[in-house]
């Protein structure tokens, strides 16, 4: 076996992967929901669902929660329902898009009081990591306009800078905030955190608590992503990715399913800083809807995605492609990269499963547990889970 290849699997031995709960309840576009047998009612069977990804795959040690979708009355109690399945609670991420007081937005409202009312439930979520033991509160806000001469954009960056400053001196020590943005949708003129640079512009004023999250969703078509990447870790200011994959907007469909040469350029980024694995601190979670396709397997689907992507670019040539990028051979250089990019890296991820006493074939291995069937079974009667938009 090569050094790169036993270097490799190192690396992929320790990856891990933050599922969304969200993924695993019902979830639609605005023409229709889809709902789907044995769904989860809870967000307690919302986390036993993400163990059976983390269970054949090795990589989804986390799983992420979204207030109030999975608000219980004892976070403690869900964060050792957790832990008895073997995962632990990770990212929590705010919601002030969906209660009618923010139409006109939430912490950038031109009215006080809604604005106050967003950041109490911003410092809720805070409260939720201490009995979580979270470290990552995600910030994802969908305040913005839709005309031109709507409101101030200006007065609207001023209050969403004082209010992420309040929630900012809220955290505890190893706490984050990690702040995501979105080009646009729901709003359609003007979008409060839009771009990278109006998130690091923000993160930058708050101080190292405050980092930037990439949602591969976020961008305008033909954005070169993997230019960010390398651009927010020079900063020391990538905090996290929402790893999805689309054709034409925010479609949030598997990681990978849509371009997967996009995501191996992403992971080539992060491999050549060394930034791939979980003590980087880089938050790596999934944010993705399975509308028509079953959620498990799914979700399974999208690690192993990661886990390719991730081998791919870990195998990559680093002398050859520095030797090749100093000689100006433009040429030879790509071509280091497509090298890897062409090999198939799926025998040494069976290899990997072995050696961590798991199932070659994850996929496979669901499907022939039976869990798919039982909880169609037992999952009778009650209210399955959805995003309630
Ligand atoms: C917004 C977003 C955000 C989440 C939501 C589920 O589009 O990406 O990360 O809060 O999806
Ligand atoms: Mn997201």
């Amino acid at each position: 076996m090569s050094d790169r290849t036993a270097y490799a699997k190192q690396v992929l031995a320790s990856q891990s992967i933050e599922l969304p709960s969200w993924a695993f309840g019902n979830s639609g576009t605005r023409f229709k929901v889809f709902a789907q047998q044995g769904v989860p009612r809870d967000p307690y069977e919302k986390i036993a669902d993400a163990a059976q990804v983390h269970r054949y795959t090795g990589a989804a040690g986390s799983v992420a929660l979204h207030i109030p979708w999975d608000k219980v009355d004892d976070y403690a109690r869900l964060a050792a329902h957790a832990a008895d399945l073997g995962v632990r609670i990770g990212t929590i991420n705010s919601n002030t898009f969906q209660d009618d007081a923010y139409m006109l937005g939430s912490v950038c409202h031109p009215d006080a009081g809604i604005r106050r009312k967003a950041t109490d439930h911003l410092l809720e979520c805070v409260d939720i990591m201490d009995a979580t033991g979270s470290r990552d509160l995600k910030l994802w806000f969908a305040d913005g306009t839709n005309y031109p001469g709507q409101d101030a954009i200006a007065d609207r960056q001023d209050r969403l800078a004082e209010v992420l400053a309040e929630v900012y001196d809220r955290l505890g020590d190893d706490q984050r905030l990690l702040l995501e943005y979105k080009l646009f949708e729901p709003a359609f003129y003007t979008t409060d955190v839009p771009d990278w640079g109006t998130a690091y512009a923000h993160c930058l004023k708050l101080g190292p608590k405050a980092q930037v999250v990439i949602d591969t969703g976020h961008h305008a078509p033909g954005t070169n992503i993997e230019f960010i990447v390398a651009i927010l870790l020079r900063e020391g200011k990538l905090g996290g990715f929402d790893f999805n994959s689309r054709f034409y907007a925010d479609d949030d469909l598997m990681v990978g399913s849509a371009d997967p040469f996009q995501l191996f350029r992403i992971m080539h980024e992060l491999s050549l800083r060394g930034v791939v694995g979980p003590e980087s601190g880089i938050a790596y979670m999934l944010d993705q809807c399975h509308n028509i396709e079953p959620k498990i397997p799914g979700q399974i689907r999208s690690v192993m995605n990661v886990q390719e992507a991730t081998a791919k670019a870990l195998l990559v040539d680093r002398e050859a492609l520095e030797a090749a990028q100093a000689a100006g051979d433009v040429l030879g250089a790509n071509a280091v990269l497509m090298d890897a990019y062409n090999t198939d890296v799926r025998p040494l991820l069976e290899e990997l499963r072995a050696e961590q006493g798991l199932a070659a074939d994850p996929m496979a291995a669901y499907a022939a547990s039976g869990y798919a069937a039982q909880i169609v079974a037992d999952r009778q009667g009650g209210q399955a889970a959805g995003w309630g938009a």
